[in-house]
């Protein structure tokens, strides 16, 4: 009896589990278009284009193998709208009484397969260099969960940038190295751009008629779709960009989105690059002497330090984690987060080029969108649809722990010490953004003083309760009490002037 092997939009990997364990000769590979996940968050048009081209041709690539596969394309009229449904329809098509999946990487579609009305196994997700049992183990009895600790058992476990037991270079961690102000001029254009070919162009019409109004720019659509074209995106990164990315990795700058970031985000988490072999080919180019320690151990830490951690804390805390609100905020995200008119120029940065790009680097989400919606306490459950929406590499398991957890502190500090909050000077020492911005970088108060100064002392000053205990933080309270009374009253009420202005709808 054959069975229907199935595989999801984030699962174009040959060596998947569920294809490991099928048999060509017997089994039908299920792969689906559906409205369930084009439509369950609304999603940037370049991000639905991505994935669904990288499904097509993924598609053909096993059917050259010898898989029979049944594809379903959106628009076709027998399309059952849902993951289930197609599996469903493809049994009764074949007369396959069991399916055989891979685990899906959110609870939401995990839920579907437990209680699909059709016998399905799933098999566990082994693209990762963790299993859930591994890091079930890892944190059982541990107080905190930091991801250095896990990090460095990542490292004896893959044997990456060791010599022997020890770290190479006698170091764990060359952050000390990394974290430059922004150099004066960039000697990198960032990543290949792919020209739509006939398959991808028809995509892009499908994907302007259906979901033309959300929000991001469609075209023009460079990335890449095919393994191949995403193992040119990674041979230019490694040969170009990686030799700087540690010293630079922080910093932004208006004119030169890429900077020396990778931007492989989409691909790893598509299924298109494994992030082993990506880790091994930093690390190659590091022992040829093409790259820099920092910069390779700083580049192998993000993949299998901070991408292994995070999806072993979406799993090990449970569905409800992207529901959580430890800070109980509740304002709505502002108009300016889907383009609406803003004087401030990292926000308007920032959202400009995820509009256009579907991308931005990890200190724009994290200290200019995330640092915004954290200070103006804003309702975490939008916060991550929002992130959830705009990249083109954003899934659940992924997106929430960075966004509820490292960005938010909505997990109440499972996964940050402290809240990644900032005054405009942050931004000022990592950017050029102020320069040309409508408010003073440099003013505390008054009315061209930078949003960021204000809310930042208002977010700490309304949560004493909760940080004043954090021994991280005491020297930020101490400052706080040596400012004098007057002073600090002027910082609060053009705070909560700046909120109320925000809330009416004003553009700030
Ligand atoms: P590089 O800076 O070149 O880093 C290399 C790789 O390291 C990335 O491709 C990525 O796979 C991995 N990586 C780096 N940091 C992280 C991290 N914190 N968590 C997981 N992997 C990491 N990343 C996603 O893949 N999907 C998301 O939905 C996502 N949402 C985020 C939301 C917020 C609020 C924040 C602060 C971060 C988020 N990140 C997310 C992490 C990070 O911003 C992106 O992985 C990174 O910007 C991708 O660009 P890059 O490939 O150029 O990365
Ligand atoms: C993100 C996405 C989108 C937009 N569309 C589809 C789809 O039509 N069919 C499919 O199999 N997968 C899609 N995906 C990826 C899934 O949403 C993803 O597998 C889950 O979110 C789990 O990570
Ligand atoms: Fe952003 Fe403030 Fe700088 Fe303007 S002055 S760009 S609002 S940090």
């Amino acid at each position: 009896m054959s069975r229907l092997v199935l595989v999801l939009g984030d699962q174009l990997t040959k060596s998947l589990s569920a294809l490991r364990e099928a048999r060509k000769d017997a089994d039908v590979v299920v792969m689906a278009e559906v409205e369930e996940e084009a439509e369950y968050v609304r999603h940037h048009p370049k991000k639905i284009a991505l994935v669904f081209a990288a499904m097509r041709k993924f598609a053909a690539t096993l059917r050259d193998d010898g898989w029979d596969v049944r594809y379903t394309e959106l628009d076709d009229t027998t399309n059952a709208g849902s993951i289930v449904g197609e599996l469903l329809r493809r049994a009764g098509e074949t007369g396959a009484e069991s399916v055989l999946a891979t685990e899906p990487g959110e609870w939401r579609l995990i839920d579907k397969l437990r209680y699909a009305p059709i016998k399905t196994e799933v098999l566990s997700d082994d693209r990762f260099i963790a299993s859930h049992a591994e890091f079930e183990r890892w944190a059982k009895g541990r107080k905190a969960l930091r991801m250095e600790y896990f990090y460095r058992e990542i490292r004896r476990k893959t044997g990456l940038m060791m010599e022997g037991d020890e770290p190479a270079g006698g170091e764990w961690n060359f952050d000390k190295d990394n974290r430059k102000p922004p150099p004066k001029s960039i000697d990198h254009d960032g990543p290949p751009v792919f020209e739509p070919d006939e398959e991808v162009s028809a995509v892009l019409d499908l994907v302007e008629a259906r979901f033309g109004d959300n929000f991001g720019d469609l075209r023009p659509f460079g990335f890449a779709t095919t393994r191949r074209q995403a193992l040119a995106v990674l041979r230019h990164f490694i040969e170009h960009a990686l030799p700087r990315f540690g010293d630079y990795q922080d910093a932004m700058l208006d004119d030169h989105r890429w900077l020396y970031h990778a931007v492989i985000s989409p691909y790893l988490n598509l299924g298109l690059l494994d992030p082993l072999e990506v880790c091994e080919r930093a690390e190659k180019a590091w022992k040829d002497g093409d790259v820099p320690i920092n910069a390779a151990e700083g580049f192998i830490r993000q993949i299998i330090g901070w991408r292994e951690y995070v999806r072993g804390i979406y799993f090990l805390e449970g569905p409800d984690y992207p529901k959580r609100n430890g800070l109980g905020h509740d304002r709505d995200l502002p108009a300016l987060y889907w383009g609406g008119e803003t004087r401030m120029r990292c926000l308007e940065q920032a959202v400009r080029q995820t509009k256009e790009e579907a991308y931005a680097h990890h200190i724009q989400r994290l200290m200019v969108t995330g640092n915004f919606a954290l200070l103006i306490g804003a309702d975490p459950g939008q916060v991550h649809e929002w992130y959830l929406e705009v990249y083109a590499d954003a899934y659940e398991w992924v997106e929430s722990p960075n966004t509820v957890g490292m960005s938010q502190f909505a997990d109440g500090g499972v996964i940050a010490s402290k809240p990644y909050v900032s005054s405009g000077a942050y931004i000022s020492r990592m950017s050029d953004y102020c320069k040309s911005c409508a408010y003073k970088v440099g003013d505390k108060t008054g009315e061209d003083a930078c949003p960021f100064n204000l809310l930042y002392w208002h977010f700490l000053d309304r949560h004493r309760d909760r940080f004043e205990p954090n021994g991280r933080m005491a020297n930020i309270y101490r400052n706080w009490d040596r400012m004098d009374d007057e002073r600090k009253r002027t910082v609060l009420r053009e705070a909560r002037a700046f909120l109320d202005r925000l809330d009416a709808g004003e553009t700030v």
